[in-house]
This record gives C-alpha cells, sequence and structure tokens, in this order.
C-alpha cells in the first residue's frame, strides 16, 4: 500500500511491550524544519502515550538528512539506548539529491541498525511536494512520526521476545 492511500497514525497497537523502562533516541533533521519538527511532536507523544517516560527520551538535532545515519549511529552506540528513530524530509520535486540522500540515509540506518543491533527507525518522508510532505506530518495522512514511534517500540518488543 503507497503512504497516500495509508493513515500513518493508524496501526495495530495489539501486545504492544512495556517500554517505561525503556531508552529512546530521536534524530531530527533541521532541514524542512517546519514538516520535522511535526514529526518529532507526533513520534515523541506517540513513545509517551504508550508509556514512554520523557526522561527516558533524548533528541539529537542534524543539519540535514544525509546527516541521520551518523548520528543514529552514535546514539545506538550508547549502551543505554534501546532504539533510535531518524526523522527528516527530502522532497523530491526540488533537487536531484533527493535519489543520493535517500539511498544514502536509508543505507546508512540499514548499516548502523545491524552494526549496533538495535532498531534504528527511517522516519524520513520522501515526498514530491511540501503539500504531500505536511500531509504526512500531522495532516489528512496522519503522521510519519507517530509510525515511526510504534515501529520503535514493536522492534523493542520483537528484539526482546527473540533473544530474550
Ligand atoms: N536535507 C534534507 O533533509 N532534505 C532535503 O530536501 C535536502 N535537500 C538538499 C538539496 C541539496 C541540493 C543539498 C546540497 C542538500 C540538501 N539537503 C537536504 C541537506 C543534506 O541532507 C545535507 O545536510 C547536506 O548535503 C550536508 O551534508
Amino acid at each position: 500500500m503507497s503512504t497516500a492511500d495509508k493513515n500513518l497514525s493508524v496501526f495495530s497497537t495489539a501486545a504492544l511491550p512495556n517500554i517505561s523502562s525503556r531508552k529512546f533516541a530521536l534524530v531530527v533533521a533541521e532541514w524542512n524544519e517546519e514538516v520535522t519538527e511535526k514529526l518529532f511532536e507526533g513520534a515523541y507523544n506517540t513513545l509517551i502515550q504508550y508509556g514512554a517516560l520523557p526522561e527516558n527520551i533524548v533528541r539529537g538535532n542534524v543539519p540535514g538528512s544525509f546527516e541521520l545515519s551518523l548520528a543514529a549511529h552514535w546514539y545506538a552506540q550508547r549502551p543505554e539506548i534501546d532504539a533510535v528513530i531518524a526523522l527528516g524530509v527530502v522532497i523530491q520535486g526540488e533537487t536531484k539529491h533527493n535519489d543520493y540522500i535517500n539511498h544514502a540515509v536509508a543505507q546508512g540506518i540499514t548499516n548502523a541498525s545491524i552494526a549496533n543491533n538495535k532498531p534504528i527507525i527511517f522516519g524520513v518522508l520522501t515526498p514530491n511536494t511540501m503539500e504531500q510532505a505536511l500531509d504526512r506530518a500531522g495532516g489528512v495522512h496522519g503522521n510519519k512520526g507517530d509510525e515511526a514511534a510504534i515501529t520503535a517500540i514493536k522492534m523493542v518488543g520483537l528484539k526482546e521476545q527473540v533473544l530474550s
């Protein structure tokens, strides 16, 4: 299903794990800040809604989405962090750089996630226009930040189930 047909704030929340002692890092790109702030709010509020404590959530800003992977890797290296959520917006219509940035971030996050054996969630919007970005950052299509937070929670739960 494409995100055009999906509300990003509607998901199954059956059997989510207890995350009251779990620690999360949110890495937020400053490029397209009006959108990434909304993604951050969605992710932060969703973590709190499902049981995370404010003192267990840290935030780091990076200049642009290209820097998300390295910063996510740094946070994932911290032993106390259980999951990292990387949030950014790369608007496809504006520059050919989008392909390079999107692929680099997707690959970088995958690599950092596996290298650190921790979930690092790809919360990067790749829309064609700013309007489509806003639609997915608390607009008509929900909030990708909410979805990224739920994904982080589910992956923390699955890791516990599989590895403990
Ligand atoms: N960063 C984003 O997060 N979103 C963008 O849409 C975006 N577009 C860019 C377009 C160009 C032409 C360049 C050079 C950079 C862009 N960046 C964007 C910034 C990029 O992620 C990174 O911060 C810089 O390239 C510095 O490494």
